[in-house]
């Protein structure tokens, strides 16, 4: 069976609309399981589930801005909190907040007060290196790149592998004003 590709996990999200939570948590578990099936290899599997949000999150944005009374960010530090405070909200139903900011501003952690991606889900000892909501990392580098952000989003502390907290850590690479695809009015 081919890889389950990006308009597997993009379906989840594209309504915007209310999903049935437990729905949304089994079709996640379903995609994860198909594409350990198919990929075999954890490392792969990460890079997939990361790809697949950074999919989704190229496309968030518009749904965002036009759901949203947000309006343009002026730096990394209030996207970073947009993103938690509203963006979780809106899309995954759950808060977040932004702590550990490095001293030059570039480098934080967006921590999640909740998780439903992983509400029934045990990792066998075969899935040690599964990084299993690689989703969302890739969602927020997917986002972040829309509003002109590089940067790098990886899982800092992950329950399902034995730390006590969902911490994603967000590093800012580069600003490419170029790729910003909206106007300031
Ligand atoms: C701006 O225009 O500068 C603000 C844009 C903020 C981008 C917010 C994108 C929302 C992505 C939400 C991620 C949710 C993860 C589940």
């Amino acid at each position: 069976m081919a890889p389950v590709g990006p308009r597997s996990g993009d379906a989840i999200f594209a309504s915007g609309e209310r999903v049935n939570a437990e729905l949304f948590t089994l079709t996640y578990g379903a995609i994860v399981r198909q594409l350990l099936t198919d990929l075999e290899e954890v490392d792969e599997v990460n890079k997939q589930l990361d790809q697949m949000g950074y999919n989704i999150g190229i496309r968030l944005v518009d749904e965002f801005l036009a759901k949203s009374n947000v309006s343009r960010c002026v730096d990394f530090k209030e996207t970073t909190d947009v993103i938690a405070k509203v963006g979780f909200k809106m899309f995954l139903g759950v808060s977040a907040s932004v702590t550990n900011w490095d001293a030059d501003g570039t480098c934080c952690s967006i921590m999640l007060d909740d998780n439903p991606l992983v509400d029934f889900v045990e990792l066998p000892d075969t899935c040690q290196g599964l990084y299993y909501c690689n989703i969302l990392s890739g969602v927020i580098r997917g986002a972040l790149e829309m509003v002109s952000m590089k940067a790098d989003v990886t899982w800092a502390r992950d329950m399902l592998r034995g730390d006590d907290a969902f911490e994603l850590q967000v590093k800012l690479i580069k600003q490419v004003p170029e790729e910003y695809p909206y106007k300031d009015d």
